[in-house]
């Protein structure tokens, strides 16, 4: 069963720019998993149309954060030619900014689902999925919920009253959702001094976080997710660890996620297909939800022909790791396009971290990435790939 058809992808910008009508994304009668089909009236060289059947290829969809202090207006509702480009390249995606506290609850017992319902939307119409980014986090939460005055007993009302609201609107509409984001520091320990949740109510409050979004949503996908884990390395260790004592609590945990925030001043993290196994081997979903690939520019502001072929070959091992992975089958990329990265914002003299340039013009990485699809659709799980040698 379709409940919706496709629309074209004019027709779909024209849809989003008239007045929005109820709120789309809570449709009635909509069964829980049927996911919109995996759609595949695109030309060759497009990213979704590229990738195995059982495979989601991902953007972050652009919008508040770093965007509002650019000269530019909010890249999602303003700029057309990123929609073309996200509904025709993606058929995941993940509000970057849009389903975070700040945003969707701004003021204390009022939520603003404008953008997220937007953008649910425009997914469901293109036929995407939607990674839910994020529940429990130490960063963009509101002033009200960082300087209120609370109990413990308040504060956790709040957040069961957060979880079981927004999983509960998008209910059938989000396939995962990273509950828990960047929990553990460098070390593999608890964030507990930022982390209001984690400082207040101790770390037994990760597992209430994913029970409370399991009783809200039970056939969303819920993880754990965080940067720097691409490895194996002291924090993922500690998500290995987490993990474990989960499961073994029966907590409604079902997949780990490295964000793949990766920079070519350091080595691609050679361990990234062994780290995501062991947690497949615990029975998780494992996902790649964030990758951008920064560079120190020189001083014309452009990367050179080399940096532009390391940036592939990173793109591509990434990607490569999670395909020979069974259970890795969801690779988001953390915007395609320079203009909206937020890396040079973030760190000076660094950029060109996306797969295409700020015109749209698409880089070696973009390629990589199509040919490892093309490659793993023609030949799945050949040669020794992980994903079993079969459709699933
Ligand atoms: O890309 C996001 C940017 O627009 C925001 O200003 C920033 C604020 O923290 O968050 C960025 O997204 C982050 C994501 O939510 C979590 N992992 C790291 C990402 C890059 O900082």
């Amino acid at each position: 069963m379709r409940p919706i058809r496709f629309a074209t992808t004019a027709l779909a910008v024209t849809a989003l720019t008239a007045p929005l009508a109820a709120p789309p994304a809570v449709a009635d009668g909509f069964h829980d998993r049927h996911w919109p089909p995996h759609h595949s009236n695109g030309k060759a060289e497009r990213l979704r149309w590229a990738a195995p059947a059982d495979f989601r290829i991902g953007t972050a969809v652009a919008g508040g954060g770093h965007h509002t202090e650019q000269d530019y207006p909010d890249p999602f509702t303003s700029d057309r030619k990123y929609r073309k480009v996200l509904a025709r390249q993606f058929d995941s995606v993940s509000p970057e900014n849009q389903m975070k506290w700040e945003y969707i609850h701004p003021e204390q017992g009022e939520y603003d689902f404008e953008m997220a319902d937007r953008i649910v939307d425009f997914a469901w119409r293109h036929g995407q999925v939607v990674r839910g980014h994020t529940l429990l986090w130490h960063s963009q939460n509101p002033d009200w919920l960082e300087e209120g005055d609370f109990t413990e007993e308040e504060l956790r009302a709040i957040l069961r009253d957060h979880i079981t609201t927004v999983v509960g609107r998008y209910k059938g509409r989000i396939q995962q959702w990273d509950v828990a984001n960047e929990i553990f520091d460098g070390d593999g320990e608890l964030r507990t001094e930022e982390n209001i949740w984690l400082r207040e109510l101790g770390p037994g409050i990760i597992a209430d976080a994913f029970r409370w979004a399991h009783q809200a949503d039970p056939h969303a996908e819920l993880y754990l997710n965080d940067y720097n884990v691409e490895g194996v390395n002291a924090k993922s260790d500690a998500y290995y660890e987490l993990s474990r004592e989960l499961l073994a609590d029966g907590v409604p945990l079902h997949g780990f996620s490295a964000q793949g925030h990766l920079s070519l001043d350091y080595p691609f993290p050679g361990s990234m297909e062994e780290n995501l196994r062991r947690f497949d081997e615990l029975g998780l979903g494992t996902a790649v939800t964030e990758v951008d690939v920064r560079m120190t520019l020189p001083e014309s502001g452009e990367p050179t022909e080399e940096q532009l072929d390391t940036q592939a070959d990173y793109y591509r091992q990434a990607l490569q790791a999670c395909l020979d992975v069974d259970s890795c089958d969801s690779f988001t990329i953390w915007g395609f396009n320079d203009k909206y990265s937020w890396v040079p914002v973030t760190f000076e003299g660094q950029g060109s971290a996306t797969v295409m340039t700020d015109d749209y013009t698409r880089k070696p990485s973009f390629f990589a990435l199509h040919e490892a699809l093309k490659e793993e659709k023609k030949w799945p799980g050949w040669p020794g790939h992980g994903r079993g040698g079969h459709w699933r």
